[in-house]
């Protein structure tokens, strides 16, 4: 099973989308393996979005990111990474698909609601750098034999 990392950015927790976005992923059939509210610092952005420190918009990524509390997760499933970054939708929350969760929540790109890792490696880049291994929990969801086929786990 992979692990992916999704973060509610501070305008999906300032609008009360919480609990929306932990219901579309829990639907699906992904597993909760971790979850916290936590403030992101400056040093965290510029770790996070790395790729991203020369570009103009960064400046007020980081203060974005950093201007209220966010909700910090970590989903498991066969490809979790992947099915994820689907049912967000893409960057430009305008044009995102209807029936992802920026399609369906957001308008803006900067406000875009929701963060969640590009790759496998990108998530376990985001792990180490959000969460210590207490924070990880190990369970069972008991749907699993109706949710994947037995040589799909
Ligand atoms: P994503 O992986 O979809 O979150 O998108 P990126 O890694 O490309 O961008 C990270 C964040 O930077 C976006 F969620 C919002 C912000 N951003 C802008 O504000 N303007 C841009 O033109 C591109 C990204």
């Amino acid at each position: 099973m992979e692990r992916t990392v999704v973060l509610v950015k501070p305008d999906g927790v300032q609008r009360g989308l919480i609990g929306e976005i932990i219901h579309r992923f829990e639907v699906k059939g992904l597993k909760l393996s971790s979850l916290k509210m936590m403030n992101m610092t400056d040093e965290i952005i510029d770790e996070w979005y790395a790729h991203h420190k020369e570009r103009p918009f960064f400046p007020a990524l980081k203060s974005f990111m950093t201007s209220y509390p966010i909700v910090a997760m970590v989903w498991e499933g066969v490809e979790a990474a992947s099915v994820v970054r689907k049912m967000i939708g893409i960057t430009q929350a305008r044009a995102a698909e209807p029936g992802t969760i920026r399609g369906d929540f957001a308008v803006s790109t900067q406000m875009n609601l929701i963060h969640a890792s590009e790759s496998v490696e990108a998530a376990n880049k985001e792990l180490s750098i959000l969460f210590t291994e207490g924070e990880l929990f190990s369970w069972e969801r008991t749907d699993m034999p109706h949710l994947y086929g037995e040589d799909e786990r």
